[in-house]
C-alpha cells in the first residue's frame, strides 16, 4: 500500500518528512519514483496522469492538492477512486488575508488615493464606517465563510449567497436562483468563491452584473471560468461596475495585450489569493486518510452528481 505525491517536489519533500514522522507505516512516494503502480492506493495531485484508472488500478483516494477540483476530469475517474478537496487551515488563512485586502482597499480609496499621489494632487475623501458597506460573498463553504468571519469582525454589512440554505450568525443568507436577484441588488462589493462547475461556469456576467447597485466592484477569487471578460469589461466602460479585482483568469498566464493588464479600474493578480501549505495541508490529509480507515467521512470529499 503506497502514497503517491505528484505535485511541485519542494513542497513534495515537506509532505515526505510530514508522512515518515507521522504516519510512518504508510510508504510515501514522490512522482516520478511511483514504485509498483499496483500498491498506488492514494495519489495526491494537482494534475493526475492522464490514464489514471489504467495506471493505477488499485487507487482508492484522489486527494487534490488544491482547493479546487475543477482541473480534474471526473468523468476518467473511476467511480470507486474518491475524489477529495483540500481543506486546510493555510488556504484559509491566505485567502481571509487576501480578500479582507482587498475589500478594504476599496472600502478606503486606495486606488483614489494612489492617483492623487501620482498627480500631486492632496484630497481627502469622507471616510465611511465599514458598516455603510454592503459585501456580498457567492460561496458560503470553507473559505466564503471564512472570510465573511472576517468582514463582519470588521464591521461590514455582510450577506452570503449558496446553492443550499445556510445560516450563518449576522450575515444575511441566499440560496439558489431565485435568491441571488436579491443578494446581487443590496451587494456594493461583490467576492467570487464558488467551485468552477457546470452551474457557474459563466456566473460574472452581464446579467448578474446589472442586478449590482450602479459603480458595484467585482472581486473574483473563484475561477477565471466563473467570469465573462467581455462583459465586465463592456460593465466598466458604462461604469455598471466600478472597479474589479480579479486574482484568477482564464487562460492562466492572461495572454500578453489582453485589456485586463492595463485597464485603470482593474487590478489584477497572478492567482495568489491563497496557497496551500505544505504542512498543514499534509497533516490535513493524514487526519483524512485515518479517517478514511476508521470508516468516518473524509473532510472535503467532492460530491461528483454536484462537481464539487
Ligand atoms: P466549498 O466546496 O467549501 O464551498 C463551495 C460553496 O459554493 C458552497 O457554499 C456551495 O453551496 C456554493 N455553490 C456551489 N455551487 C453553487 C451553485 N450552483 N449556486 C450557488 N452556490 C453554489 O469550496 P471552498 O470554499 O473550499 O472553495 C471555493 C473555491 O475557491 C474553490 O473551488 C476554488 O475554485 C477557489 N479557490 C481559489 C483560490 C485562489 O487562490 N484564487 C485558492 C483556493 C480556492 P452549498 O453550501 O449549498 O454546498
Ligand atoms: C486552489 C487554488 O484551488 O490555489 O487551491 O486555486
Amino acid at each position: 500500500m503506497t502514497f503517491l505525491y505528484k505535485a511541485d517536489p519542494v513542497r513534495g519533500a515537506v509532505w515526505a518528512e510530514r508522512f515518515a514522522r507521522k504516519m510512518p507505516a504508510l510508504p510515501f512516494r514522490t512522482w516520478p519514483d511511483v514504485g509498483d503502480p499496483h500498491a498506488v492506493r492514494y495519489l495526491a495531485a494537482w494534475e493526475p496522469p492522464a490514464d489514471l484508472a489504467n495506471r493505477f488500478p488499485n487507487l482508492e483516494v484522489l486527494f487534490s492538492t488544491g482547493a479546487g477540483t475543477d482541473q480534474f476530469d471526473l468523468s476518467a475517474i473511476p467511480a470507486t477512486v474518491a475524489v477529495v478537496r483540500m481543506v486546510e487551515p493555510g488556504i484559509v488563512g491566505g485567502m481571509v488575508e487576501y480578500v479582507t485586502l482587498a475589500v478594504l482597499s476599496i472600502h478606503r480609496d486606495w486606488r483614489t488615493y494612489l492617483d492623487q499621489q501620482r498627480a500631486g494632487h492632496w484630497q481627502p475623501h469622507r471616510v465611511y464606517p465599514a458598516a455603510a458597506r454592503r459585501v456580498g460573498v457567492l460561496g458560503l463553504g470553507v473559505l466564503g465563510r471564512a472570510v465573511l468571519a472576517s468582514l463582519r469582525g470588521l464591521g461590514f454589512d455582510c450577506a452570503g449567497w449558496s446553492r443550499s440554505p445556510q445560516q450563518i450568525d449576522g450575515v444575511d443568507c441566499h440560496a439558489g436562483p431565485e435568491g441571488l436577484p436579491h443578494f446581487l441588488a443590496r451587494t456594493d462589493i461583490l467576492v467570487c468563491l464558488l467551485p468552477l462547475t457546470d452551474d457557474t461556469r459563466g456566473i460574472l456576467c452581464r446579467r448578474l452584473f446589472d442586478r449590482l447597485p450602479q459603480g458595484a466592484t467585482v472581486i473574483n477569487v473563484g475561477r477565471g471560468g466563473h467570469l465573462v471578460q467581455r462583459d465586465l469589461l463592456q460593465a466598466l466602460d458604462t461604469g455598471q461596475v466600478g472597479q474589479a479585482i480579479l486574482d484568477v483568469c482564464e487562460p492562466e498566464p492572461l495572454p500578453r495585450g489582453d485589456p485586463l493588464w492595463t485597464h485603470p479600474r482593474v487590478v489584477l493578480t497572478p492567482h495568489v489569493a491563497s496557497m496551500t501549505q505544505p504542512e498543514t495541508a499534509a497533516d490535513a490529509v493524514i487526519d483524512n486518510l485515518r479517517r478514511h480507515w476508521e470508516g468516518l467521512p473524509m473532510s472535503g470529499l467532492v460530491d461528483r452528481s454536484l462537481g464539487y
